[in-house]
């Protein structure tokens, strides 16, 4: 099995930290964005979205990050996709708010925008994206804070689920933006539960060099 990725992506990383907890077998290929390896023709032959993680077992092909994180959990029998229906569809109730949104208002409107992303925006337009995601994303975080996190150790329960794994990357990309979420003691606590898995450190070394680089003052 062969998992294409880049540590550098904030989807690659749920995919990566699975992995590395499970000790799977699973072949990680990197696809260098930095460098355009997933405009490469020969990635955009294996999948056309040129978009990473891309999953590759054997003549079974599958990309989004959800998917994957499906497919390996229930591959390996995991209890992280559990396979009783309804704690099932909660994983998927869970995964599902995060890509959308949670994604849409935290991860592109209040974070991505320190980044240059969206390419093309003008500074005053990334700015306006920015306050807009600053002004509504608290809705959101105080539903993971007071509901999802509420009297338990992770989003689901008091047993780690995919929407973990998923979750951790999207909120934690807030230090592209030096967010402060000190006034969400359940977020702060789980990102300090996930932070101390064995497998973090290593899953997130780039992304953490990557804040770090973009703001030594603060990282100092
Ligand atoms: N919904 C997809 C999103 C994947 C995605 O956007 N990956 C980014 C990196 S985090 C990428 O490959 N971007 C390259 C591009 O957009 O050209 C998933 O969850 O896997």
């Amino acid at each position: 099995m062969k998992l294409y990725c880049d540590p550098i992506s904030t989807t690659s990383r749920p995919v990566l930290m699975f992995i590395a907890d499970h000790g799977l077998d699973v072949e990680v290929v990197k696809v260098d964005l930095m460098a355009g390896g997933h405009r490469d023709p020969e990635y955009l032959a294996l999948n056309p979205n040129g978009i990473v993680p891309f999953l590759v077992d054997g003549d079974f092909r599958l990309g989004e990050s959800a998917a994957i994180l499906k497919y390996l959990a229930l591959r390996s029998g995991s209890a992280a996709y559990p396979a009783d229906l309804p704690a099932q569809l909660k994983a998927d109730e869970a995964l599902s708010w995060f890509a959308t949104q949670f994604h849409e208002y935290f991860c592109v409107m209040v974070c991505y925008p320190n980044m240059g992303v969206p390419h093309g925006m003008s500074p005053a337009q990334l700015g306006d994206l920015m306050a807009y995601g600053h002004e509504h994303a608290p809705r959101w975080l105080k539903v993971l804070d007071e509901h999802m996190l509420a009297g338990r150790a992770y989003v689901c329960g008091d047993q780690i689920s995919l929407a973990d794994y998923l979750g951790l990357s999207f909120v934690l990309l807030g230090g592209l933006a030096n967010y402060d979420f000190s006034s969400y003691p359940n977020i702060t606590a789980w990102i300090a539960r996930m932070q101390a898995r064995p497998s973090y450190a290593p899953t997130y070394a780039a992304f953490d060099t990557m804040v770090a680089f973009m703001r030594p003052q603060e990282a100092a």
